[in-house]
């Protein structure tokens, strides 16, 4: 399980019946009043995922966290549901890291979906000097995950994360590089009825 130190990868850590009621809550987000978007980072570039904030709005314009989602429409990001809050602290007491988390970004990938290499460094120089964790958790399609070192040199190991799995990283991990090279189609279980892949990764803004 312990596939580094402060990394851990839970497989199978999500019944189906679970996986299920979160597919739905997950859907019901972005398609709901404050709907997922495909951010544009500084540069210009797009996104290759549909993204929701919860708790705390993620503005890719200025790598900051904010209430309300000022690089979109304005509207105020949508709480993090206390569901999603419970399951990401049982995750992490699972793995053996405090957490109490207090966003979660939700990205949804079709078939070409993917996220380059970076580091999740824009939480609180507090909450990164702690090494709270980065709590993640995969339903539907199989995606290609790259876990690098703390430089984005370093050589880059990749993972399968499968529907139901959940991926922590923090303490002497949190600041490694990671991404997603690309989306099994197909993949997903068929009792999900899901074409693509829900990815939620929680997070504490501060100590
Ligand atoms: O989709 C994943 O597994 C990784 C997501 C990620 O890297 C992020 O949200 O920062």
């Amino acid at each position: 399980m312990e596939i580094a130190p402060g990394a851990c990868h839970l497989q199978r850590y999500l019944s189906i019946e679970d996986q299920r009621a979160l597919v739905a809550q997950c859907r019901a987000l972005v398609d709901g009043p404050v709907p997922a978007y495909v951010p544009v980072v500084r540069g210009g570039g797009k996104m290759h995922v549909r993204m929701l904030c919860l708790g705390r709005h993620w503005n890719g314009q200025r790598y900051t966290y904010e209430p309300t989602r000022a690089d979109y429409d304005n509207l105020p990001a949508p709480p993090l549901p206390e569901t999603f809050g419970t399951l990401a602290r049982a995750i992490a007491r699972d793995a053996g890291m405090p957490f109490d988390p207090d966003l979660c970004i939700l990205n949804f990938y079709d078939a070409d979906g993917r996220m380059g290499l970076h580091q999740d460094k824009d939480e609180s120089a507090r909450s990164l000097a702690a090494g709270l964790p980065v709590v993640s958790v995969s339903l539907g399609d199989t995606a290609r995950f790259l876990f690098g070192g703390l430089k984005r040199r370093e050589p880059v190991e990749s993972r399968l994360l499968e529907s139901g799995d959940a991926f922590v990283f923090g303490g002497a991990a949190r600041l490694r590089f990671h991404g997603v090279s690309r989306i099994i189609p197909g993949t997903a279980p068929p009792e999900l009825q899901l074409a693509g892949r829900f990815n939620l990764t929680f997070r504490q803004f501060d100590v």
